[in-house]
C-alpha cells in the first residue's frame, strides 16, 4: 500500500499486515495541532482496516516526539487536545506499538506510555522534562507511569525531569525491549499483543511499594526544587495515582497542567528554554566555514586551567596543557586525573573513558609543543603584560590558522589582541569556576575577531556541552558588570540601614541559592578589594563610595578561608557577627546617615533594579545582543533562580506592577 497522508505531518503505510504510522514534524517532531489530528485520523482510519493488525508509531529522523509544542502554549487551545489522543490509543481496538527510534519527551513519551507495547531503538531515550517548563505532564504522564515502573522510580523521574536511556527504560519496565531493527521488532510485538488480551498502561495497578522509600524519594525531590512548585505537583499527582482511579487521576493531573501552564513560573522557564535555544546565535554569521577544532592547548592548569582541559577531554579533544616547570605539569596532571576520578566515582564517567581522556591529554613545558594545537586557551595569572607577552609569544610558534582565547575575567581582550600580528584570530572565553562543571560562557567578540573564529568557538562551546553567550569588549564582560551594579546597590543599602543578613535573606527568600554578602565570604574578599585599590586613583571622587568592604578587608577579614568575612564562621558555621554590625554602623555615622529599615521585597526590588539598569546599559552598547542572554548569564553564572526567568524577563513580567 501507497503511503497515505492523514496531515502535513502524519503519514502512514501498511507493512506486514501492521500500520506504520510515522510522524514527520522537524525538528523535534513536537505534538503540534496537526501531529495530533493526524494521529487521530490514522487512527481512525486503522480502526476499519481488516487485513491490519494493529499499529506502530514512530518519529521520522532522529528524534521520536520531543513533546507537546512548547510554541502553541499561551494560544487559544486547537483540538484535538494531547490527552484525547492518549485515550484514544490506550483504549484503541487493536494493538499499539510505539517505535522509539530518539527522544521521547514529555508528551512524546506520554504517547508511547498510552500505547500497549514499546519498542526502543538503541538512541532511545524517554522523560517527562516536564518539571523543567515549570509544568507537570499533562497528558496522563503521572498516572501511566507509575502503572509501569511504580511509584518510586516515577517520582524520580517526573520529579526532576531526568531521561533515560533505553538500557534503563527496559530495566525500569518503561520499555518492553531494545532492538536494532525498532519497526521490525514492533511488528513483531503487534502480532503477539494481537493473540491475548491488550496490556492497557491505565489498567494496571500501582505496584504496592513501601511508603518509606515513597516519603525518601519526594523529600529528595523537594530538596532540589529551590522554590519551585511543579516538582511538589508533580510528586503529589503521581502519588495520587497510588489512590485515585485513573478517570480521577487524569482529571486531577489536568487540571493542575492547565493551572501551572498559566503561572508565572512556567512562563520563566519557557523564556528560560527559547533564550537557551537563541544563545549563541549571531545574525549573519556562516556557521558553514568552521575551522576544526580537534586538538585543544590550555595555557596554565590551576583550578580555571585544569578544569577548562576536563570539558575538553571529555568531550573527546586532545589536550595539551602547558605549565612553566616540570612540577606544575605534573601537578596539572594530577589535578585533572582527580577531576575525572571524581567523576568516574559519581557515575559521570566510566573507568575506560577516564582512561580514555587521559591518553589523550599531554602536559608539557614547552611552549613549542602548542604548534600542533587548533585552538589555545589561556589560564594563566589575570595580569595583563603576563597575558600580553604569551599571546606575543605563542603568535609564533601555532599554525597560521590556529585560535587564541583568553579566558580573562576584568582585563580588556583587545588590549591581548593588540599584541599579536593577527587579532582577528583572538576571542575570549570567559569560563566560570569550576569550569568542568558550570556550563556558562561568554564568548567575547573582540573588535577584530573575525566571524569565522567567532563561529569555531561558538560551536566549540557547544561541543563541550556549554551554554555559550555572545557579549563585547567591556571591563567584566555581562556578568561580572551586572554583579558589581547590584554589589554596590547592595553595599548602599548597608550603608543606608540593611545589614548583610537581611540582603543574603531576601536573595535566598527569591530563590538565590546564596545571598550576595554569602558568595563573597565563599570566594574570597581580596581579589575585589585589590580591583578597588587600583581604580582607587580614577574613581569620580563625586560617586557614592562605600567603605564597609575595605574597612572588613584591613580588618584581615578576607572571607571563609580567613574564618571570617561578612560573617563569623566559628566551627565553620556562618553565623552573625557584632563586630561586622559595628563596622557598618561606625560607617553611617562617619557619614551622618541615619538608618532605617528594609523590607525583604523593597531590598529585592532594588537589587533588580540595578541588574536591569545595567543590563539595560549593556543592551544599549551592543554589548549583550538580547535581553535573554542577560538573563542566561545570570542564570547559569550567578545562581539567578530560573524558575524567575532572569532579571529582564521579570522585570518586563512587573514592569506595570508597582513595587511594594
Ligand atoms: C509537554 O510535552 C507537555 C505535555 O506533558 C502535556 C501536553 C498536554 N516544542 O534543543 P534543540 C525547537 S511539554 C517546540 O536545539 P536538540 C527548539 O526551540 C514539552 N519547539 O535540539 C529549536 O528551535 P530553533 C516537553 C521545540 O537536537 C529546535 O527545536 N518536552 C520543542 O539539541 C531544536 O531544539 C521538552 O521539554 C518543543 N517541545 O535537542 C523537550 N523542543 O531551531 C524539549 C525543541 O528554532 N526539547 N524545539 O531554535 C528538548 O529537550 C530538545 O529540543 C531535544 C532536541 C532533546 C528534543
Amino acid at each position: 500500500m501507497a503511503d497515505i497522508q492523514f496531515s502535513k505531518s502524519v503519514s502512514a503505510c501498511a507493512q506486514d499486515r501492521a500500520f506504520v504510522v510515522t510522524i514527520d514534524n522537524p525538528p523535534v517532531n513536537a505534538l503540534s495541532a496537526h501531529v495530533r489530528s493526524g494521529l487521530m485520523a490514522a487512527l481512525d482510519h486503522a480502526a476499519n482496516l481488516p487485513a491490519i493488525t494493529g499499529v506502530i508509531i514512530t518519529g521520522a529522523g532522529s528524534t521520536f516526539i520531543g513533546g507537546a509544542d512548547i510554541k502553541e502554549f499561551g494560544k487559544p487551545p486547537v483540538g484535538p487536545t494531547l490527552p484525547e489522543v492518549t485515550e484514544r490509543i490506550e483504549t484503541f481496538n487493536k494493538p499499539i506499538v510505539a517505535t522509539v527510534n530518539g527522544a521521547a519527551l514529555g508528551g512524546g513519551c506520554e504517547v508511547a506510555l498510552a500505547c500497549h507495547g514499546r519498542i526502543a531503538g538503541e538512541k532511545a531515550s524517554f522523560g517527562l522534562p516536564e518539571v523543567k517548563l515549570g509544568i507537570v505532564p499533562g497528558a496522563g504522564g503521572t498516572q501511566r507511569l507509575p502503572r509501569l515502573i511504580g511509584l518510586v522510580a516515577a517520582i524520580d523521574l517526573i520529579g526532576t525531569g531526568r531521561a533515560v536511556k533505553a538500557g534503563e527504560a527496559v530495566t525500569l519496565g518503561l520499555a518492553d525491549g531494545i532492538a536494532t531493527h525498532p519497526v521490525g521488532a514492533a511488528i513483531a510485538l503487534v502480532h503477539e499483543c494481537a493473540e491475548k488480551p491488550l496490556r492497557r498502561t491505565g489498567m494496571i495497578g500501582v505496584p504496592p511499594t513501601d511508603p518509606a522509600a515513597v516519603s525518601a524519594a519526594e523529600a529528595k525531590v523537594l530538596a532540589r526544587a529551590r522554590g519551585q512548585s511543579a516538582p511538589a505537583e508533580a510528586v503529589r499527582l503521581v502519588k495520587a495515582a497510588g489512590e485515585l482511579d485513573l478517570r480521577q487521576g487524569l482529571a486531577e493531573e489536568r487540571a493542575t497542567f492547565l493551572r501551572l501552564r498559566d503561572s508565572s513560573e512556567s512562563a520563566a522557564l519557557r523564556h528560560v528554554f527559547f533564550a537557551e535555544r537563541a544563545a549563541g546565535k549571531v545574525e549573519g554569521l556562516d556557521i558553514a566555514a568552521l575551522r576544526k577544532i580537534a586538538t585543544v592547548a590550555v595555557v596554565g592548569t590551576g583550578l580555571m586551567g585544569s578544569g577548562i582541559a576536563v570539558s575538553a577531554l571529555t568531550s573527546g579533544h586532545r589536550v595539551i596543557a602547558l605549565e612553566q616547570t616540570p612540577e606544575a605539569a605534573a601537578g596539572g596532571r594530577a589535578r585533572i586525573a582527580e577531576t575525572l576520578d571524581k567523576s568516574v566515582r559519581s557515575g559521570r564517567l566510566t573507568a575506560d573513558g577516564r582512561d580514555d581522556c587521559l591518553a589523550r591529554l599531554q602536559t608539557t613545558t614547552e611552549a613549542a609543543d602548542l604548534a600542533k594545537a587548533d585552538l589555545v586557551i589561556e589560564a594563566v595569572f589575570d595580569d595583563l603584560k603576563v597575558k600580553t607577552d604569551l599571546f606575543r609569544r605563542l603568535d609564533g610558534i601555532v599554525a597560521p590558522d590556529a585560535i587564541l582565547a583568553t579566558n580573562t575575567s576584568y582585563l580588556d581582550p583587545d588590549a591581548i589582541a593588540a599584541a599579536t600580528a593577527d587579532p582577528s584570530r583572538v576571542v575570549g572565553l570567559h569560563f566560570f569556576s569550576p569550569a568542568n562543571v558550570m556550563r556558562l560562557v561568554e564568548v567575547v567578540d573582540c573588535a577584530k575577531t573575525s566571524p569565522e573564529v567567532l563561529a569555531s568557538v561558538l560551536a566549540f562551546v557547544k561541543r563541550l556541552g556549554k551554554l555559550p553567550v555572545v557579549c563585547g569588549v567591556t571591563e567584566g564582560f555581562i556578568g561580572n558588570r551586572i554583579f558589581s551594579a547590584y554589589r554596590r546597590e547592595a553595599e548602599f543599602m548597608l550603608e543606608d540601614g540593611a545589614l548583610p543578613q537581611e540582603i543574603d535573606a531576601a536573595l535566598e527568600a527569591y530563590g538565590f541559592p546564596m545571598g550576595i554578602f554569602d558568595v563573597n565570604d565563599m570566594a574570597g574578599l581580596e581579589i575585589a578589594w585589590a580591583r578597588r585599590k587600583r581604580q582607587a586613583a580614577t574613581r569620580d571622587a563625586d560617586a557614592r563610595y562605600v567603605e564597609i568592604a575595605d574597612r572588613l578587608c584591613e580588618a584581615g577579614r578576607l572571607g571563609r578561608k580567613t574564618g571570617r568575612g561578612w560573617y563569623a564562621y566559628p566551627e565553620g558555621e556562618r553565623t552573625i557577627d557584632p563586630e561586622v554590625t559595628a563596622v557598618i554602623e561606625a560607617a553611617r555615622a562617619a557619614k551622618n546617615i541615619t538608618p532605617r529599615s528594609f523590607t525583604a521585597s523593597e531590598i529585592m526590588s532594588r537589587l533588580l533594579k540595578a541588574m536591569v539598569d545595567e543590563g539595560t546599559a549593556l543592551l544599549a552598547d551592543g554589548v549583550a545582543a538580547r535581553p535573554g542572554d542577560i538573563d542566561l548569564v545570570m542564570i547559569n553564572g550567578y545562581g539567578f533562580p530560573a524558575h524567575r526567568g532572569g532579571p529582564m524577563f521579570a522585570a518586563e513580567q512587573t514592569k506595570d506592577q508597582p513595587h511594594a
